[in-house]
Order: C-alpha cells, then structure tokens, then sequence
C-alpha cells in the first residue's frame, strides 16, 4: 500500500549558520513522533546539530535521537535501500549513487525538494511545481513553505502552545540572535537609555560577537539600567522556551523567526542576507502580510524598526514606540499565530503531499 510510505530518508546539507540543521530536525522528528515515520536523516556536518540536540554524538555514524535515525553523510556514500519518500533539503544534491538507486527502485521514491520559506506571492505558484529528470524516469517536486494555504506552511507541532495573555515583564527580557551586522550598538545604546530595567540575554557566535564588538570585554555588562548578558546556546526545546519567556525577541533566517512568531511576543526579525539583496524583497513581503491587520501607527513603526534592523541603520529613535506599544504588538501577534495556526502544518503538509496521486 503505497500511501504507508514508512520509510523517509532525509538529506541535509549544512550551508552555514544553523538553520539547514535546525529546520531538518524539527521536521525529522515530528515526522517520527507524530506521523509514525521511519526517519534517517543524512547530515553531512553532524557537528552542527550537537549545540541544537545535545543527545546527538558527533562521532558516530548512525545514531538513534528522538526517535529519528541520525547518518553521518559522506562523500563515499553507500546505498543500503531508498525511501518511499526522499527529501532533499534546500536543493543539498542527493548523492549520486542514490539517485541511480531511486531511477532503479519500483515503484518510484516520491520526490521532494524542500525550499527556503518566503512570504512573496510566487512561492504560492511554485508549491507542488513537478520537475522531470533531464535523463532518469525520475520526477522531483518543489515544496513550499509559506503563510498562506496555497503554500506548504510552517513547521508547527501539535499541542504547541499558542501565546496566552501575560503580565507587564519586569525586568523586560530579551534575547538578541542576530548576524554580526545587525545595528546591535544602536540597540545597546537605546537600552541604556531606558528607565525600565531590562535583561539581554546573548547567545554565542554572531550576537555575543557583535556585542563584544561594541562594548568589549567577555561580560556581563550592565547598561544604565540594562544588564547584558551572554548565555549559553540552548538546546533547541530551550530555546523555544527563552523565546516564549522573554517580552521581545529579535530573531533571524528562517527556523527562529517562525518560533517568534509561535511564541507571540514582539519580535524584530533579521533576516538571512543574499549577495544581490534579494532579501529586502522577501522582508517587504513577510511584512505586507504581517502587518497588514495593524492600525496605521503601528505598521509604520514596525516596518520602520525591521527595515533599520536589517539595513543596519540606528533603531534608537524607533525603540521607545516599540517598547511603550509593547502590550498591543503582543495581542496583535496573538492574533497573528491563531491565523497562521489555522493553516495545516508544514510537516503534515508534507506527508498529505507525498501521499497524493501526482
Ligand atoms: O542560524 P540561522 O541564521 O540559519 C540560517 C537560515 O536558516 C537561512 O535561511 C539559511 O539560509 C542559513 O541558515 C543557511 O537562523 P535560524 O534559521 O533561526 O536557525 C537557528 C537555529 O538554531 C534554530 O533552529 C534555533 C536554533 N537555536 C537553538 O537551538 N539554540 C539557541 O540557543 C539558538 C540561539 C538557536
């Protein structure tokens, strides 16, 4: 029966950062908890996924996490059999030999290319596109994450809570994941010149680099009435966590945005920048859509704080707005995750997707 497709093979190659990984992760081991799948998935930097699943052993060839079957991925790949679905993330190549493995299994293996998520609009007419093989009877076809139902969602597990009403923070939390070309001076300045106590908290690599950048030393620092303080990186549940616990969040590329989006509190997003600055194009998009239930004011102030944000521009004048209208960008973003969440997830999506008649 063709539609129990149990086994999965999963491939991801790690471009940089820790997206690829992070996103590949989340979506392994949902489709094992959640949908019974026999998941491997194939990392060719297995190093990369240890800070995100501490249980993960970056020495051993395979391993079992989670419920997920972790192989290391080499340039000497072997093939001992092929999935009833293939997914090959964010276009990584599949090796060669098991290419020629799939063109050569009966029935074929579905397919599938997992994509980047934008909120442009053509994302909505690519999702599903079919793209035959130049010389093998083999078809690939594109999947699409996205914020509308035309597109293949976001990655959303059951049960996951959607953001409650909660108390004026004191102190305000934040926590800073940023690339080192954020205008992180122009944040840290705005924070000194805050009444409101508040405490930063900066994960290592590129934020705690570009705060030691601007304030020099290894920390903790206190600002005025601002504490600044590097913290570990956690573990990918507990990061999701610090994200729910703090009032504002600033997030990047791809994996942590949409966790902000989950957590409901204000968010500031960078997102992941491309040579020919495609992104800005994508960040005009997602805020179209974002914004676009927000009163005038508000919008303008969003669009104004994510646009400096991402163009490393001085945000200290934009600041105090955002903090003062804190509790109604919170409701708004409560609004905003109900909407999303009325989507189908992108891991049952995916499933439904690999299961239909093409
Ligand atoms: O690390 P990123 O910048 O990843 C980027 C983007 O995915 C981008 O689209 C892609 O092209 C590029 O990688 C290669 O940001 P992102 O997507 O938020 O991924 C970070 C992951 O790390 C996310 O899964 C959350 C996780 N994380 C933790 O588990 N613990 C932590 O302490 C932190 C700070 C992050």
């Amino acid at each position: 029966m063709p539609a129990m497709q149990l086994h999965w093979d999963l491939f991801c190659r790690v471009v940089d950062n820790y997206g690829d990984i992070g996103v590949c992760w989340r979506l392994a081991r949902q489709l094992a908890r959640e949908h019974g799948k026999a998941v491997r998935l194939w990392v060719d930097d297995l190093a990369s996924l240890v800070p995100i699943c501490p249980d993960c052993d970056a020495n051993l060839p395979t391993q079992h996490v989670q419920g997920v079957e972790i192989r290391r991925w080499t340039e000497n790949f072997t093939v001992d059999r092929v999935g009833a679905v293939v997914i090959e993330a964010f276009a990584c190549e599949l090796p060669s030999p098991y290419i020629a493995a799939m063109a050569a299994t009966t029935p074929k293996p579905r397919w599938i290319n997992l994509e980047y998520l934008t909120a442009e609009p053509w994302a909505e007419s690519c999702h599903g596109l079919a793209s035959p093989h130049p010389s093998l009877p083999l078809v690939k076809h594109f999947f699409f994450p996205g914020f509308s139902p035309a597109t293949g969602g976001l990655l959303r597990e059951t049960g996951l809570p959607l953001p409650a009403p909660h108390n004026e923070p004191d102190p305000l939390e934040i926590s800073l994941f940023c690339y080192d070309t954020a205008p992180v001076a122009s944040l840290l300045a705005a924070l000194a010149a805050t009444r409101q106590p508040s405490v930063c908290h900066v994960p290592p690599g590129k934020p705690l680099t570009a705060v030691t950048t601007v304030l020099g030393g290894a920390g903790p620092w206190q600002l005025g009435a601002a504490r600044i303080a590097p913290i570990a990186f956690l573990p990918l549940d507990d990061y999701d966590a610090l994200l729910r616990r703090c009032a504002i969040n600033f997030v990047r590329g791809e994996d942590s945005f949409i966790r902000a989006q989950w957590a409901g509190r204000p968010f500031v997003w960078q997102i992941y920048p491309q040579d020919d600055a495609a992104h800005h194009v994508k960040l005009e998009a997602f805020l179209d859509r974002y914004c676009a239930a927000m009163d005038g004011e508000l919008a303008t102030t969003m669009r104004g704080l994510f646009t400096a944000w991402n163009s490393g521009h001085d945000i200290a004048a934009l600041w105090p707005t955002f903090v003062a209208r804190h509790q109604e960008i919170a409701r708004h973003n409560a609004q905003w995750a109900r909407h999303l969440a009325g989507q189908t997830d992108l891991t049952t999506a995916l499933v439904n997707f690999a299961a239909a008649k093409v």
